[in-house]
């Protein structure tokens, strides 16, 4: 196949020492079988993101957000990481500074073999009491007649960020100033839509970055970036990988 065309300043960027930092969404999982939040065949398609992943509706309808995660978490155990994770797994070790942040809540790019990820939004394999805070085991089969419950009587949930819900104090501040400080940042698979993640290629871009995406349509970020790739992150990245100079 013919080789990817990237510009003269990209390639001069793919060196070990550049400080690399990347950013990922529901894109990068899509070649594993994970359905994106907003593209047509989106999760959301048939719901809106208020009528899920917030700690209202959970409250006003426990048992519909439940079964829906339980829906996307049994399918989330069956896939597996596609080349555009390896790729990124790889980066890891290859750059000497890399810091992989993540929207996804997959947990896939722990899956290929990735040690340090910022996961902004939480793990859906995790979960912990809805009153009391405590981490907590999801049954192996979920009754939705019998929602599951902590010892404190109050309802377990998914131990991820809804909206209107506060990031991790600690985690946002650390992908913050490893965007600020990078050289290199890759924005790739998120419709750069949703706070305060979407700001992170900004904060990179005012740090003096060169800033790339990858997604196979337009968002609000393409015009600012410096370089875009429109296609898939399974095909494009070990296509940029082939840059790399050989050991
Ligand atoms: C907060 C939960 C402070 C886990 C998620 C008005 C203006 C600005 C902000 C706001 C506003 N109103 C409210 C807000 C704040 C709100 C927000 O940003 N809303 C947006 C929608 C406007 N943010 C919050 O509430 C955050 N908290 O701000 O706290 C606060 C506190 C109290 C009161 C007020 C404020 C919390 C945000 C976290 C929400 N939780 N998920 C879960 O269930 O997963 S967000 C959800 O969206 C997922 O985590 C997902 O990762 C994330 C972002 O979506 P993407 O990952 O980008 O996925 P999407 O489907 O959108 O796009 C996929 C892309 O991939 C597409 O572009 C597609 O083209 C591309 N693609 C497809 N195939 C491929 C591909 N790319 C590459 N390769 C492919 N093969
Ligand atoms: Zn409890």
């Amino acid at each position: 196949m013919k080789q990817l065309a990237i510009s003269e300043r990209l390639r001069r960027l793919l060196v070990p020492t550049t400080r690399v930092a990347v950013l990922t969404g529901a894109g990068v999982s899509a070649e594993s079988g994970v359905p994106t939040f907003r593209g047509a065949e989106g999760l959301w398609s048939k719901f809106r993101p208020e009528e899920l992943a917030n700690f209202d509706a959970f409250m006003a309808n426990p048992r519909l957000v439940l079964e829906w995660y339980n829906y996307r978490r049994e399918l989330m155990s069956t896939v597996q990481p596609n080349p555009g994770h390896k790729t990124l797994a790889r980066w890891e070790t290859y750059f000497q500074e890399f810091a992989l942040v993540t929207q996804n809540v997959d947990g896939l790019h722990r899956k290929a073999g990735s040690t340090k990820v910022f996961e902004l939004h939480g793990n859906i394999q995790k979960n912990k009491c809805a009153k009391c805070n405590r981490p907590a085991e999801w049954p192996a089969i979920f009754d939705p007649e019998n929602l599951p419950t902590c010892e404190c009587g109050g309802l377990l949930r998914p131990d991820v960020v809804w909206f209107g819900e506060l990031l991790p104090v600690q985690m946002i501040e650390q992908a913050w100033s490893k965007a600020e400080t990078c050289e290199l940042f890759f924005s790739l698979g998120t419709s750069a839509v949703v706070q305060p993640a979407a700001s992170l290629p900004l904060v990179a871009k005012r740090g003096g970055a060169y800033v790339v995406e990858i997604n196979p349509e337009d968002t609000p970020l393409s015009g600012m970036c410096d370089e875009v790739f429109r296609g898939p992150t399974g095909e494009i990245l070990p296509r940029i990988a082939e840059y790399f100079p050989h050991e």
